[in-house]
């Protein structure tokens, strides 16, 4: 798509001359574009997203939350020493001091983030040492906001992780199976609903108040995470859309599910998909360090469980998707989330069979 970007830009509190602006990144949901500006003399980076209205209806609601939390955590930064525009994802405001801009004629919702200069997100772990550095960066993060309040944030996506009524939802696309695709995929649908019973865990612990509703990222692919590109220490958290109440399983969940596969979260040949135990050590010892005493022993307890419940949710939704006619994810070839719904099926096979070993794991730190 064509934005008018020279007219976007013009828009935000950026000196100097647009370059260029082109597509940048694998995200699924919003547009990026990394934006080149010439001033005095020397080249600024920016990252402009075009905001997915169609999934994020209170726009000015998230907006305000990503504004909460990055004011926040950029002043807890810069107390502790740190450089808030590279250890915080950072706003840049429009000239009259707006988080976003909304222009029909610019083509919908856009916002601007600082760059975060000399780092990198990985698409999969190449090094072990970038797995365990993403999970001392979600450990950090949560340790960042622990002081924050949760009851100034908007619930932008409710219901986000609630997978009762994810399978709930997932069973609603089956019965309509609007595309005719349910026979192509009858195994994969077998497969989800055999494994049903998962769904409530979790949620009824928060529900009952036995385990605690925390200020959680609830995105935490590897993907989300800044690495310097030199030394590899992390850097910042990014994609600051879905923060909202909800499980630290969860949030640790999510990035076993994407980090410890050494494959692309779409591979198509599953011999290449594969769950790794050592990766799941490493970023277990990463993430409790980082999180020191404030883990509560149901969380412990649940911590392997998550793990297999956020990859179970992420297939279901992949292959609800593809019933659906591939309309959430962005998918650039056909059955692409066929082959996602696939890869994540394939881990939660290996997952079970690791079940009892990823729990010691976890006892032992
Ligand atoms: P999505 O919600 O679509 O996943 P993200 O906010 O995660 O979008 O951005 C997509 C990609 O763009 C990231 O994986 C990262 O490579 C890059 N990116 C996003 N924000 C920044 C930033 N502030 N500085 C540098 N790179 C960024
Ligand atoms: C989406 O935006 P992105 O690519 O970081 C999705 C996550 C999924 C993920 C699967 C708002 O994340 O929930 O786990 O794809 N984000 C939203 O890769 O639905
Ligand atoms: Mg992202």
């Amino acid at each position: 798509m064509d934005y008018n970007f020279g007219k976007i830009v013009g828009n935000f509190a950026v000196e100097g001359k647009l370059l260029r602006c082109e597509r940048y990144g694998e995200g699924h949901i919003n547009e990026t574009y990394l934006a080149e500006m010439a001033e005095n003399g020397k080249t600024t980076r920016y990252i402009v997203q075009r905001i997915n209205s169609d999934l994020f209806k209170e726009v000015d609601k998230l907006m305000n939350n990503i504004r909460l939390v990055t004011e926040f955590n950029r002043k807890k930064i810069a107390e502790r020493g740190g450089d808030p525009d590279r250890e915080s994802l950072s706003l840049v405001y429009t000239k009259s001091g707006a988080a976003y801009i909304r222009d029909e004629e610019c083509g919908g919702y856009f916002r601007i983030y600082k760059y975060i200069t000399d780092a990198v997100a990985y698409q999969v772990v190449e090094k072990p040492e970038h797995f365990y550095q993403s999970a001392v960066a979600f450990g950090d993060f949560a340790n960042l906001l622990a002081q924050f309040d949760a009851t100034q944030l908007y619930e932008v996506l409710p219901d986000f992780h609630n997978t009762v009524k994810r399978f709930g939802d997932f069973e609603k696309s089956l019965k309509a199976d609007k595309f005719g695709r349910a026979k192509e995929v009858e195994k994969e649908i077998d497969f989800v609903l055999k494994r049903k019973e998962y769904c409530s865990r979790i949620v009824d612990l928060l529900k009952s108040g036995k385990m605690p509703t925390k200020v959680t990222h609830n995105d935490t692919k590897l993907n989300n995470v800044m690495l310097d590109a030199k030394t590899g220490k992390y850097v910042a958290v990014i994609d600051l859309d879905t923060i909202m109440p909800g499980s630290i399983c969860y949030d640790f969940g999510d990035s076993i599910r994407f980090g410890c596969n050494p494959a692309a979260e779409d591979e198509p040949d599953l011999s290449k998909v594969n769950f790794s135990v050592d990766l799941f050590e490493v970023y277990v010892k990463g993430y409790l360090s980082a999180l020191g005493k404030s883990v509560t022993p149901a969380e412990k307890e649940n911590l392997a469980f998550g793990a297999i419940l956020m990859t179970y949710e992420c297939g279901m939704r992949f292959l609800a998707d593809y019933l659906d006619g591939d309309m959430y994810f962005r998918t650039r070839r056909a059955k692409q989330n066929v082959d996602r719904c696939r890869t994540q099926f394939k881990l939660i096979e290996d997952m079970e069979k690791r079940y009892d070993t990823m729990r010691g794991i976890v006892e032992r730190y």
